[in-house]
């Protein structure tokens, strides 16, 4: 079902929560994968608020939904969508990355409740999501499992794999994002190895692919819609999107993958996206 306005604005104000969240999570760290992290925040935020089936409260239910963020580095955005479904208590958020956490800068399964797979080593969390699909089907109980991956990380001959199998064996109960905001560690994708033409690949492959504007509410929600309805192979959902989205001092920037962040740049970013959050009043009119 296609969303109304008060659907869509509630959806779009929890993104911006969220982003506020690993604003301030990592900028209490200092330094962190805040680039990726941003990027995926809609994505996240209609799967989990909208499209996916599960509990916080029993987060190893065997007929939940899974999801794989195979590029694990962007831990923090997940961990701030989990805390807010109530995973787990918000104040881990201050813990990230540090010494005997339960939040990691890479995501880690025996750590953290609601993620389905250890991930970091880039494509790897992609294949175990293929197999987990499988496993899915044969047992028959309705679930689909969920994955997102980069676009650098799918430079990597793993993911071509994974993909292959996907599309051979029909796998219509697993949906993939990609986070295509055309940036990698130390430069862009379109210039040290482009995918393109991305679209065409991943039919080549056997998939059923959409492209969207990858901070759209809207458009995510329609996609994934799509998607699940889809039968007889696995859907690819290519978010185009800004690496760093969001933040005055990372958005756009290549330097914003593992970036140190000040109090200043943090606070300030958490202050605008709090402006920009509150509700228009009619007086002003806007
Ligand atoms: C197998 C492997 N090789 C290299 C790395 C180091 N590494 C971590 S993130 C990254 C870049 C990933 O870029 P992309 O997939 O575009 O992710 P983004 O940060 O844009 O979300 C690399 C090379 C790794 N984690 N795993
Ligand atoms: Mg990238």
């Amino acid at each position: 079902m296609s969303m109304d306005a008060t659907q869509t604005n509630a959806l779009v104000s929890k993104a911006n929560e969220i982003r506020r969240l690993i604003l301030e999570m990592i900028g209490k760290l200092g330094v962190g994968h805040i680039g990726g992290s941003l990027s995926i925040v809609e994505a996240l935020t209609v799967l989990y608020y909208k499209h996916m089936t599960v509990d916080p409260q029993n987060p190893l239910w065997e007929k939940r939904d899974r999801f794989v963020l195979s590029k694990g580095h962007s831990g923090p955005g997940l961990y701030a969508v989990l805390a807010d479904k109530g995973y787990f208590p918000r104040s881990w958020l201050d813990t990230l990355n540090r010494p005997n956490t339960n939040l990691p800068s890479h995501c880690d399964r025996l750590k953290t409740p609601g993620i389905d797979m250890t991930a970091g080593s880039l494509a790897q969390g992609f294949s175990a999501a293929v197999g987990m699909a499988l496993a899915a089907r044969m047992q028959g109980q309705g679930v689909r499992v969920y994955a997102l991956i980069g676009d650098g990380e799918s430079q990597e001959g793993q993911i071509w794999e994974a993909a292959m199998f996907a599309g051979n064996h029909g796998l219509d109960n697993l949906i993939a994002f990609l986070d295509y905001n055309n940036m990698q560690i130390d430069g862009l994708v379109s210039e040290i190895n482009s995918l393109e033409p991305v679209a065409d690949k991943w039919r080549a492959f056997g998939w059923n692919v959409y492209s969207v504007d990858g901070h759209d509410i809207v458009a995510i929600d329609s996609a994934l819609t799509l998607g699940k309805r889809f039968k007889g192979r696995p859907t690819m959902i290519i978010l185009n999107t800004t690496k760093g989205k969001g933040a005055f001092f990372s958005e756009g920037k290549v330097s914003s993958h593992n970036m140190v962040v000040t109090d200043e740049q943090w606070r300030e970013a958490v202050e605008r996206l709090r402006q920009e959050g509150e509700p228009v009043t009619s007086g002003e009119g806007r």
